[in-house]
């Protein structure tokens, strides 16, 4: 006869999993029991934080829940920075943690959470398993609900003694194929005779864009219209590149040179936009038109508030609004003379040499030496701010970034993450020397896993992003500083490689020799942060004046 935990684990295979990520404690011993008898690999990592983390980056990457597993009450905690993380990227994700047992209790209170409450306001659904008969109904229901628009993550709580019990065998649910609704014929052609009637178009990509069934029909879009697009910091990558209409990413709010072409537009066709992200551009009284097209209707926020929306199936929609304006558009380039300056501005001084380096010479570098397919991860710092600028992307879901919870820590597991799901492919995680430390642990879990990845640390002794802020609301330089190990020695210690880069040349062929080298490899740069004062603050300011401005 099965046991709950056999059933727990039969129901995930049922959904396809092939992997858990976890730290497992005592209640979680029968379905580890179970794991061991199933194809399912239990990947171990070093904190339940790097497990969510890697979870969550599989759901981006594949649309498919990643899964992670904890023990009860400081293992299940553990994983609330990971639960927010994807539910505010929108990653589908399923975590099963232990719990006590529930018709007995041996052990009064100790180590009991209540686990279920505590994530209902960081998960799409939250819910404690109570009888063996409801595993395989439940479980194909937190798959479901995790991987449907919008996406987001799952907990369910399997009690010590749920999972020990002697059960019948219930059958599994099987899967079926499940299309989403396309967009109504009305708003098609409203969207439509907007397009048409626009004298200056743009497109705005943001991180539904880079779901992965979205892609390909978003690409068609954009070459069939021939309008010029920009994206979001998570939107990055979705139209392939050679298009020529790419403007730039909007990595600030505004007054960004990629402004010049937003304040000046006066539609912006805005595919899949998630207002989660920090606002790509602000919507007044005066600016453009905004077409809202996604998979779920518009959030109303003060500062986006669409006047049309083409709700459904992303590809599929752009496809049929293609079909009504294609070979009718007589303006869609009338903003392509504004690229050239945009593009040019943002890659201003990138080859410059000076020492310690600069952000924008990192990105540059970096750039050389990831090939078009490849990915970078990226923790979070000032750097990502850069990145997400200067970083030009000619494939979907090429540049991790969390510009939702913008946690630091997720750099390196989701790097990891991309690691295990393309072994072909480069992959980089971009840390801060802050950020790095957070989840530093895993590197353990890299080597172990005998991945290929190479973890490029910018150091600036310091929490630069909040450094900077500092600076620039004019406080004194306090507070915000701190020393590091020696990192090469550090990365020897858990059996990887190491390098210290000590003057600009030298960091494309010390990354290379890493990705040629193989293995996990940590390479440490030392950057200098005054550009970003003299670049995002003092040259914006003078360079790119509002709209209104221009007009006097
Ligand atoms: C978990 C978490 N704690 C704090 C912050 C606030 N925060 C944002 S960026 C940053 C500094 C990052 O420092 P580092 O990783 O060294 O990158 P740098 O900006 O120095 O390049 C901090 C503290 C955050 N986003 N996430
Ligand atoms: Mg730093």
């Amino acid at each position: 006869m099965p046991k709950g935990s056999d059933l727990l684990v039969a129901a995930l295979a049922n959904e396809g999993v092939e992997r858990i990520f976890g730290v497992p404690g005592e209640e979680n011993l029968d379905v580890v029991e179970s794991l061991r008898n199933s194809e399912i690999e239990l990947i171990l990592t070093r904190h339940e934080q790097g497990a969510a983390f890697m979870a969550a980056t599989y759901g981006r990457l594949t649309g498919k829940p990643g899964v992670c597993m904890t023990t009860l009450g400081p293992g299940a905690l553990n994983l609330t920075t990971g639960a927010a993380y994807a539910l505010l990227g929108a990653m589908p994700m399923i975590m099963i943690t232990g719990q006590k047992a529930i018709m007995k209790s041996r052990q009064a209170g100790f180590q009991i959470v209540d686990v279920v409450s505590a994530f209902k306001p960081l998960t799409k659904m939250s819910r404690q398993i109570v009888s063996t008969a409801t595993i395989p109904t439940l479980v194909r229901d937190a798959f479901r609900i995790a991987a449907e628009e919008r996406p987001g993550p799952v907990l369910l709580e399997l009690p010590e003694d749920v999972a020990g019990e002697q059960a019948e065998p219930f059958a599994m649910v099987p899967q079926h194929p499940i299309e989403i609704p396309v967009a109504h014929r009305a708003s098609l052609d409203r969207a439509a005779k907007m397009i048409l009637a626009a004298k200056r178009p743009l497109i705005m990509l943001g991180a539904a864009a880079s779901r992965p069934r979205s892609t390909s029909g978003i690409g068609g879009f954009v070459s069939r219209t021939r309008i010029p697009f920009f994206n979001t910091q998570m939107g990055k990558g979705t139209v392939p590149g050679g298009t020529n209409l790419y403007m730039g990413t909007a990595a600030l709010s505004e007054r960004d040179y990629v402004h010049e072409a937003v304040d000046r537009a006066d539609l912006i066709i805005a595919i899949g936009h998630d207002t989660i992200e920090k606002p790509p551009f602000i919507m007044g009284p005066k600016g453009p038109q905004v077409i809202h097209v996604s998979y779920t209707p518009a959030n109303v926020e003060q500062i986006y508030f669409p006047q049309c929306e083409v709700v459904g199936d992303v590809g599929p929609s752009l496809e049929l609004l293609a079909d009504r304006v294609e070979g009718r558009l007589h303006d869609a380039g009338a903003l392509l003379s504004l690229r050239e300056g945009i593009l040019s501005h943002i890659s201003d001084r990138n080859k410059e040499d000076r020492w310690p380096m600069t952000p924008q010479r990192i990105v540059h570098d970096v750039r050389e030496v990831i090939p078009e397919d490849g990915i970078i991860a990226l923790d979070n710092g000032m750097y990502k701010i850069w990145f997400a600028r200067n970083y030009r992307t000619y494939v979907a879901n090429t540049v991790l970034l969390d510009n939702a919870l913008a946690t630091m820590g997720a750099g390196l597991p989701s790097a990891m993450m991309a690691s295990i799901l393309y072994p072909e492919r480069r992959v980089m995680a971009v840390c801060g020397d802050g950020g790095f430390m957070m989840n530093s642990q895993e590197v353990e879990t890299a080597v172990r896993l005998k991945l290929n990845l190479v973890i490029l640390i910018l150091e600036d002794s310091a929490y630069g992003m909040i450094r900077w802020k500092q600076a620039v609301d004019g406080f004194p330089d306090f507070g915000l500083t701190f020393g590091n190990p020696d990192f090469v020695k550090y990365a020897e210690s858990y059996g990887a490689k190491g390098s210290r880069v000590t003057k600009c040349d030298d960091l494309i062929p010390t990354l290379e020799a890493a990705f040629k080298g193989g293995g996990v490899h940590l390479v440490v740069v030392p950057i200098d942060y005054s550009e970003n004062k003299r670049v995002l603050v003092d040259e914006l300011r003078a360079e790119v004046k509002p709209l209104e401005t221009l007009a006097e």
